[in-house]
């Protein structure tokens, strides 16, 4: 059993402390500013589409005054501890217990905050459960161990693995599964939508610039889980009547894009 035995040798685990202090706190600034690396290709900070932007907005909307509280509450605990801290001497100070002005107070503060943050919330959440006017491209996707379909009721097609989309065109997909919970997840496009086995969820979104964006199952849905990756495409407009026109025409070499996403790429 380690002791402190007396305030000397306190003094001296203190200040060695103190001494590696700047190591601790640089490689925590080293973890943190990793956390920064804007290339992910699933970086939700990083949105391509307006839905992913709207999410963005919103989460940003939260963590900045959230962030503002913390340094608040955390500066004020830490500067109590430091004021106060007992000193050599000191007599006990008077012990006090409760104090309604303040906890009524320190209930309702919160309460309105999370009031006000309530309205952007609920804002964002009317927007992206509407389907915005116009045209829109509809797809059925399925889930299954351990792949995806898109089937394209209109155009008559369907891919596995990659939904090719044109950019700026509004698509709306119809999520379902064939055997277990899967989730159809772009980080860089949307938010979530769970396929679920006998039930349909809905979710649209878009694509603002063109690319290749990495998607997966967002639900734990067997030994497989890690490989049910997919991709989206994004492309102009004409590219995609292209495209369409091949698969239509069941060429064979039309869909030849990788149907897994590669991190090295
Ligand atoms: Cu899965």
């Amino acid at each position: 059993m380690f002791h402190i035995k007396n305030s000397r040798t306190r003094f001296g685990v203190m200040s060695q402390v103190a001494r590696r202090l700047p190591l601790f706190l640089l490689l925590f600034l080293l973890l943190l500013a990793v956390g920064c690396e804007t290339d992910n290709p699933q970086n939700t900070f990083a949105p391509s589409g307006d839905v992913a932007d709207k999410l963005r907005d919103l989460y940003l909307i939260v963590m900045w005054p959230l962030i503002g509280i913390m340094v608040v509450v955390e500066g004020l605990l830490v500067l109590s501890l430091i004021i106060f801290r007992q000193k050599r001497g000191q007599a006990v100070p008077r012990q006090t217990h409760g104090n309604t002005r303040l906890e009524v107070a320190w209930t309702i503060a919160p309460a309105l905050f999370l009031f006000v943050l309530a309205i952007p919330t609920i804002t964002t959440l009317r927007d992206l459960a509407t389907v915005p006017d116009g045209d829109v491209m509809e797809i059925e996707v399925t889930g299954r161990q351990f792949s995806w379909s898109f089937r394209y009721p209109n155009e008559e097609i369907t891919t596995t693995n990659q939904l090719t989309i044109p950019i700026n065109q509004t698509v709306n997909v119809t999520t379902t599964g064939v055997d277990v919970i899967h989730s159809f997840w772009v980080p860089k496009l949307a938010g979530k939508a769970d396929a679920v086995p006998g039930r349909s969820n809905a979710m649209w979104f878009n694509a603002t610039e063109p690319g290749t964006y990495s998607g997966q199952c967002a639900e734990f849905c067997g030994v497989g889980h890690w490989e049910m990756t997919f991709t989206v495409v994004a492309m102009t407009q004409s590219d995609f009547d292209n495209w369409l026109r091949d698969q239509q025409a069941g060429n064979p070499n039309s869909n030849t894009s990788d149907l897994t996403w590669h991190p090295e790429e």
